[in-house]
């Protein structure tokens, strides 16, 4: 962990249809009626979310589901959500409206709208490094420049059984999205296989990968896709984060 705040931006992936377990919990309840519902992750890339293929969740992990105002329901942990309610994302300021409280494994399966993402819906899936302690809890997966996501990724590809998951869910291909003159367009799929990362418990490997693919992609990066296409990262960052917030895809979060 760093020293001071981390600023994070906050994506909302709006819930399509819940899986059927969290249907069965979910879906009777008089107070989700006529809102709109969003998973929201707490990234450091926004520039990545045109890669979108699935969005990921602790298994074991405690959610909840909170009013934010008149229409807007967030999933998120309990902490993220106390954390917002002094940001002002909460009905009242400094107090947290949870609707209920749901298991991770129970949201798996649940399919979402993912923003900028080419891909129109994206499923909710199992990620076992996912920290209850960190953003949001929620993990937007970027398989073409995050190593843990395209990791992950795989390992739910090859073991869908395993994780219970179904194959449809993982019949995505990583989106190049950014041009890198060391990795190329894939960028985390190239080190993963440089470094010959099997799975997603390879921490040590993953670590390394992580730090070298991001300064890569920061410092030499240029956008292959979207509005500021052409830009090198730096630039289309701040721009592709304001994109975000004024469709009102995405929030500053800070934590
Ligand atoms: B990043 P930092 Cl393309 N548990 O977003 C584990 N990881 C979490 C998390 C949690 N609770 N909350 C957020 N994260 C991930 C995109 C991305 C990210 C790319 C490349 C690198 C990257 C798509 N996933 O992060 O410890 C989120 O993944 C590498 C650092 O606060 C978030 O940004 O520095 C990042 O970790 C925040 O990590």
């Amino acid at each position: 962990e760093g020293v001071g705040p981390q600023e994070y931006t906050g994506i909302k992936l709006k819930v399509l249809e819940w899986s059927r377990e969290a249907h069965n919990v979910l879906g009777s309840l008089k107070e989700l009626e006529d809102k709109n519902i969003y998973f929201v992750a707490a990234t450091l890339r926004p520039e990545t979310m045109y890669g979108q293929t699935n969005c990921f969740v602790g298994v074991n992990i405690n959610y909840g589901l909170f009013n934010i105002n008149k229409t807007d329901v967030f999933v998120c942990t309990y902490r993220a959500a106390r954390n917002m309610a002094f940001q002002g994302y909460s009905i009242e300021r400094g107090q947290v409206s949870q609707i209920i409280e749901i298991k991770g494994e129970t949201l798996v399966g649940t399919k979402v709208n993912a923003p900028l993402s080419k891909y129109e819906q994206v499923y909710v899936l199992p990620m076992e490094n996912v920290l209850a302690t960190k953003g949001t809890g929620v993990v937007t997966s970027v398989p073409s420049d995050s190593p843990d996501d395209y990791a992950t990724f795989q390992d739910l590809k090859k073991k869908s059984d395993y994780y219970k998951i179904d194959p449809s869910w993982v019949a995505y291909d990583p989106i190049p999205i950014i041009q890198t003159p060391t990795y190329g367009d894939l960028a985390a799929q190239t080190i993963c296989q440089q470094k010959k990362i099997n799975s997603q418990k390879d921490q040590v490997k993953l670590a390394e990968a992580k730090e070298l693919v991001y300064k890569e992609g920061f410092y030499n990066g240029i956008m292959l896709v979207g509005d500021h296409k052409g830009k090198p990262v730096q630039e289309a960052k701040p721009l592709i984060k304001n994109l975000l917030i004024s469709a009102g895809q995405g929030f500053v979060y800070n934590e």
